[in-house]
């Protein structure tokens, strides 16, 4: 039988509290595990995402000084290596995130601001979210062009480093592309396929996700750029990434599917995408070939989800 599917916007409302690990509690290895005021923190900000409802703007945070300052520091370093790393949807959008929705190294842009930006370049939306969201949950969102973001920052011990996804992450690496049209789409077709998927090809679904729009590198004239969010938001992995030292493979879904991969270290494979448009031609050929009694669509009047 068919697993249960959100098909109206407000469907997603039901994720708030089914978050994984690190959700309400940080591991132990966290580098902000130790640290009673930062968890304090953490819960008053996850606490808005616990809350949040469909259409409800989402609440604006002030963030601290030293919250601020870690955000500077990724920030200042990250922009060096865009101009000669980011995609060149990445750069185009860059400039109009400073513009429209206070990116800059000062303060932290607000995701209420971004996600109404977001909405008027391709109908993407953020909402907030605690933390990490099963696979099956994150990637139904996407079939809504609903993005899932975090709204707190990472411990300022460790401004370089991230165990889990945190606003320098979805502002600097996902945002920007969340931008682009054709991106926008292909984002949406892995959230379209997913729906109702059995929980092996969630798995599958997932891994693409993960080489793409996590890890992704694409061609651009006769160079290589990364548009992957944890490309573009680790200063390490982005030098890395095109170096000679990974291995570069064609974007082929089906193979990318079932591709095995670390999480904790460097990717030692990146498969590499011709266009996002080529992209999603290949990842809805892949959708076709899996086993589902229906196809869907989504209806952006509605904001729900068609089954044909
Ligand atoms: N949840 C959240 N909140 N952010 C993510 O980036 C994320 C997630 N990624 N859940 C998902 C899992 C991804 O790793 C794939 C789809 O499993
Ligand atoms: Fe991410």
């Amino acid at each position: 039988s068919t697993p249960w599917f959100p098909r109206k916007m407000v469907d997603l409302d039901t994720f708030a509290d089914k978050v994984l690990e690190m959700g309400e509690e940080l591991d132990a290895d966290h580098p902000g595990a130790k640290d009673a005021v930062y968890r304090a923190r953490r819960a008053e900000i996850t606490n808005i995402a616990k809350q949040y409802k469909t259409g409800q703007p989402i609440p604006h945070i002030e963030y601290t000084l030293i919250e601020t300052e870690t955000w500077a520091t990724v920030f200042n370093k990250l922009i060096t290596m865009f101009p000669s790393h980011a995609c060149r949807e990445h750069q185009y959008v860059f400039p109009l995130l400073i513009q429209n929705c206070g990116y800059g190294p000062n303060s932290i842009p607000q995701l209420d601001g971004v996600s109404k930006f977001l909405k008027d370049c391709t109908g993407f939306t953020l909402r907030p979210v605690m933390g990490l969201l099963t696979s099956r949950d994150f990637l139904n969102g996407l079939a809504f062009r609903v993005f899932h973001s975090t709204q707190y920052i990472r411990h300022h011990s460790k401004p370089l480093y991230t165990p889990e996804p945190d606003v320098c992450h979805e502002l600097l690496g996902h945002v920007p592309l969340f931008a682009n049209p054709d991106f926008a789409d292909f984002s949406q077709e892995i959230g379209l396929a997913s729906l109702g998927a059995s929980d092996n090809d969630i798995e599958r679904l997932a891994t693409i996700y993960w080489f793409t729009v996590e890890f992704g590198i694409c061609r651009q004239g006769d160079q290589l750029r990364a548009y992957g969010a944890g490309l573009l938001s680790s200063f390490g992995e982005l030098e890395y990434c095109l170096s000679d030292k990974p291995e570069i493979r064609p974007f082929e879904p089906a193979k990318v599917a079932a591709q095995k991969y670390p999480i904790t270290e460097y990717q030692p494979v990146y498969f590499v995408a011709e266009s996002f448009k080529d992209a999603q031609m290949r990842v809805r050929e892949f959708a076709n070939s899996l086993a589902r009694p229906f196809s869907v669509r989504y209806n952006a009047y509605t904001e729900s989800i068609e089954i044909l």
